[in-house]
This record gives C-alpha cells, structure tokens and sequence, in this order.
C-alpha cells in the first residue's frame, strides 16, 4: 500500500448492493465476484471502496494510520453524520484515545484471567447438554437449545449482571449490528425498540447494576487505579454487552451448522476433542459471523494502484478474505486438518477482537461437552438464517444427533 500521488488505475465498478437480502442469505456469490473484478471495487451504490481480496483486507486492518476507525466502522461517516449512540472507545476510536480503554479490557478478557471460568463454564455445558437431551431427546434446534442458550447463560454471569432483563442482550446486539450497514429495512424494524433497549444497556454498564465480581466491575476498578476515567467505565462495559453476546451465539450456530453438514469432521473432533479450540477458529474462518466493517481513508491513498480519495468509506469484507483461493488451499471446506491462523474473522491489528478468548473458551466448553455425549448430529430440517447487515446470523438449525 503506498500513498498518493501515485499512478492511479480505472477501478472495476458495481452497482450491487451487499447489504440486500439476497446477498445478505447468500454471500458468496458477490464475494466471488468482488474477488474476481479486482483488488479494489468501486460500489457505486454507496460511493464506498471494497476489499474482498485476503491481501487487501489484511493490510488495510494493520494500517490504522491511513484507514481510521473513529469516522465509525459502518457506512456511516461521523465526520458528517450523527452516530446512532455515543461512539465505542474501543471500535470506534483510534490511537491515542484507543490505547487506554484497548489495555484495560485486553488484560480483563486476556487467558490467565479466564482461567478461573473455565472449570465453572466446562460444568455449565455439560449440564445444558444434559438437560437439552434429557428434555428434548434426540431432536432439537441447536441454534436456540445450544448455540444462544449457551452463552446467554455464562457470558452474562461472567460479566457480573443482575438476572432482570437478559432477553435484552440479543435485540440489542442484533441492532447495534445492523447499525454498520445502510438505513435499509432491517435498520427500520429496529427502530420503535431503540430508544429501550438502549436505556436498559445503559443502566447495566452503571457500577451499582454490576456484581463484584465480574468483568464489569474489574472495568470500574481500572478506573479507580486512574487507567480510565470514571466517564469511560460505562462506555468500556457497554462495549461488552454489545459486542459478546451476538458473536458468540452466531459463531457457536456456524461451527454447530458446520459439524451437522460435515460428519466425518464431527468424528475426528470426537476422537481428538483437543481440536475444539482449532475447530472454532475454522468455523469462524468458514463461515465469518463478523461479515465486514469498515474504515475511513485518513489520506488519499492508493491500494494496488487504485487512488483512494481522503475521507471516503472503505468497506473490508471478512467473509470473502477468509474464503479467497490466493490465501487458503481450498477456501471452501471446512477442514480440521488446516491451519486457520491468520484468518480475519476476529480482525487483525491494533482492534483485533479483544475478546476472542472469551469466544474460544465458550465454544471449547460447548463443543467438549457434546463431542462427548453425542455420537452422530445432522440437519433434520432446513437451518433458517437471520438477516443481519454485519453479523452472518442464524433462527433455527433443527438437528437429530445420536447420543453416545
Ligand atoms: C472487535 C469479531 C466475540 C468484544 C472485533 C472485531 C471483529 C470481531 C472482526 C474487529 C473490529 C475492527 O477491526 O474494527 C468477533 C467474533 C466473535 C467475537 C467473530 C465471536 C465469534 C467477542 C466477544 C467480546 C468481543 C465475546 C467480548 C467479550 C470485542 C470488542 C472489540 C471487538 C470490545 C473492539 C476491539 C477494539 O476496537 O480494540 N470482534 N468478536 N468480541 N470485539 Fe469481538
Ligand atoms: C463496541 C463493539 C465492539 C465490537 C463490535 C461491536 C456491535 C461493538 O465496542 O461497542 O459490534
């Protein structure tokens, strides 16, 4: 990537829109053809930039300098628009005003402070999936029985929550998600629950709402050391709430939806239930939960050749980098025998997702706990997806498993 002036090239244009429904049930169509037109695209519906190639995306998340998070990572420009809630510390800021928040989170959500959920969270799976069969018997639908009741049930917990109002979480998530693409109709069925579900994240991100224990009062405690101020705490903990709960719930339904369509990876996860962790990443390599933010070009800059005007919308598509045939040997297979390292499901740079160990913790302990109790697990019925404009989400995965 080299900055302006340079020779600039004629972009490949389009007039799709990704953010419509048939692209948004299907993605990967237009991720082909995005890859295929050139390194940079020019959507002309949005006057937006496109990345779908793997070496443009993954250089445009390392250069924080030239593609700025704090113009917001939708398509809308704070610059000129108004943000639809105050601006995240961490996803929508950029260093200097990034580091802080970015530090007292990474050491909250970092492994060795884990390490004490994880028997607790290993003991929360196993009894779901006890009681899912007990309950349910051999037919169930593992996106509500297991991949959104499962992290509703520790991740809330971990965070040190009150017990009213969790039905929340998921709404609220699915809204701020739908924030990052353009005012469409899945913007507009949000809208008239808004103003509520805002009000009562809010209210949870207040010290007094928090249990003292949590990742939530670790946050107020930074604080009190002076590493945050005690304006910022709320925001950080709302950065929790808005960013832990949807991810995990979509990305446990994709590696669910992966095992049930791939039964002999379901058999080497059986005999090696090590891989759980590994199995995951791949699931995110191969399905992207986290489809695409974007950045906001601090210069004009220009990418393979291609000028890049100073203040436009570059639109980073994850889904289609973890898919591209110039960076993984047969991009389209869910694999356990490859390396998904490197792949930007998670992000890569300086916002890399800052609670990742939080995600693979959750989907060890859910993925262990049925490798054990289930022998076989199939699609009984048609898996219905969930239209959202970033998250690549689910409404029911019917399943039939053969306990073992
Ligand atoms: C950032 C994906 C789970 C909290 C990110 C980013 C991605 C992502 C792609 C990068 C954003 C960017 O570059 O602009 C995912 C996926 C998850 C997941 C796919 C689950 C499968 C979680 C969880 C938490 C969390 C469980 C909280 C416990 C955050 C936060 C950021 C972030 C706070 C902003 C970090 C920063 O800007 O420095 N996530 N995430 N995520 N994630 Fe996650
Ligand atoms: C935040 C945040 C971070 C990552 C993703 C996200 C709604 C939000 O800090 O609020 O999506």
């Amino acid at each position: 990537m080299t900055h302006a002036p340079a020779a600039a090239v004629a972009l490949p244009t389009s007039d799709a829109d990704p953010f419509a429904a048939e692209h948004l049930a299907q993605p990967e169509p237009l991720h082909q053809q995005l890859r295929q037109a050139g390194p940079v695209v020019h959507l002309t519906r949005y006057n937006v930039y496109a990345l779908a190639r793997y070496r443009e995306v993954h250089a445009a998340l390392v250069d924080w300098q030239a593609f700025q998070s704090a113009a917001g990572v939708g398509l809308a420009n704070f610059r000129h628009e108004k943000p639809w809630r105050p601006p995240s510390l961490l996803l929508e800021a950029d260093p200097p005003h990034h580091d802080a928040p970015r530090r007292v989170l990474r050491e909250i959500l970092a492994p060795p402070a884990l390490r004490q959920l994880r028997a607790t969270w290993q003991t929360a799976a196993e009894e779901l999936v006890d009681t899912v069969l007990a309950d349910r018997g051999s037919q169930f639908d593992a996106f509500t029985d297991l991949a959104s009741a499962f992290p509703l049930r520790v991740f809330p917990d971990a965070v040190g929550l009150g017990p009213e109002g969790r039905d929340n979480l998921l709404p609220y998530g699915n809204m701020a998600f739908n924030a990052f693409g353009p005012a469409n109709d899945l913007v507009k069925a949000d809208a008239d629950r808004a103003a509520d579900l805002s009000a009562w994240v809010n209210a949870q991100c207040a010290r007094e709402a928090l249990s003292e224990d949590g990742f939530g009062s670790r946050i107020w405690a930074a604080a009190d050391r002076g590493d945050l101020t005690h304006t910022q705490a709320p925001l950080v903990v709302r950065s929790l709430l808005t960013a832990g709960v949807d991810t995990t719930v979509h990305g446990l339904a994709a590696t669910l939806y992966a095992f049930a369509t791939h039964p002999d990876q379901w058999q080497r996860l059986r005999e090696r239930p090590e891989s759980a962790r590994v199995a995951f990443d791949e699931a995110v390599r191969w399905q992207s939960p986290v489809q695409t933010f974007f950045r906001t070009a601090t210069t004009d800059v220009t990418i393979a050749g291609a000028l890049i005007p100073e203040g436009t919308k570059i639109l980073m598509f994850l889904g289609a980098a973890n898919r591209d045939p110039a960076r993984w040997l047969d991009a389209d297979r869910f694999d356990l025998a490859r390396d998904p390292s490197g792949h930007v499901g998670f992000g890569m740079g300086i916002h890399q997702c800052v609670g990742q160990h939080v995600a693979r913790l959750e989907a060890e302990a859910l993925l262990t706990a049925l490798a054990r109790r289930v022998e076989r697990i199939e699609l009984t019925g048609e898996p219905r997806r969930h239209l959202n404009n970033t998250l690549r989400s689910w409404a029911a995965l019917p399943v039939t498993v053969r306990p073992a």
